[in-house]
């Protein structure tokens, strides 16, 4: 087994273009908690705070990160950009929009030039909880425990799809 941070400290950076992306987000934040996988969030608008963001980007490897999830919406710039100023792999969630309903956001995500990937999830929740379940199963590749609380939260996913009932 490997220790996934030294002191608590974040193994995963979870970052959003406003605080209005927080409805969203904190589905990765919380599933990080359930697996006990230290994880820090933060609002970086690739759009008004550019060099916030560049500076995010050049410190998150030597910070100890081992995977940003980012988060953003409409023109969502934010886990593009993250991806072409970090080799940490970045995850990116898809924030529903006002006007779009966050179509605009994932098509902003998911079609990056060739050579600057981004792992592009579903739009709104379950992208983010999904962000964070892709990140925990790259992390239990090389740590135990790990690997044995995704077996346990997948049986028990299992187990509940197994008991579910129609009204017949
Ligand atoms: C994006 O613009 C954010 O990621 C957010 O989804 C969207 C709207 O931001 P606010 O106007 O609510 O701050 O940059």
């Amino acid at each position: 087994m490997t220790s996934l941070s030294s002191a608590g400290a974040p193994v995963v950076g979870v970052i959003m273009g406003s605080s209005s992306d927080w409805d969203v987000m904190q589905h990765a934040v919380n599933m990080l908690g359930d697996f006990g996988v230290p994880c820090e969030a933060r609002v970086i608008s690739a759009h008004r705070m550019p060099q916030d963001m560049a500076e995010y980007g050049a410190q998150a490897a030597a910070r100890g990160l081992r995977g940003i999830i980012a988060g953003a919406g409409g023109a969502a710039h934010l886990p593009g950009m993250m991806a072409a100023l970090t080799e940490v792999p970045v995850f990116g969630v898809p924030v529903p929009s006002k006007y779009l309903r966050g179509e605009d956001s994932l098509l902003s995500i998911v079609q990056m030039p060739k050579g600057v990937p981004v792992a592009t999830f579903a739009i709104g929740e379950a992208g983010a909880a999904n962000a964070a379940l892709h990140v925990i199963a790259n992390l239990a590749t090389t740590d135990a425990v790990l690997r044995e609380k995704l077996i346990a939260f997948r049986t028990r996913q299992t187990e509940a799809a197994r008991a579910m009932r129609v009204p017949l």
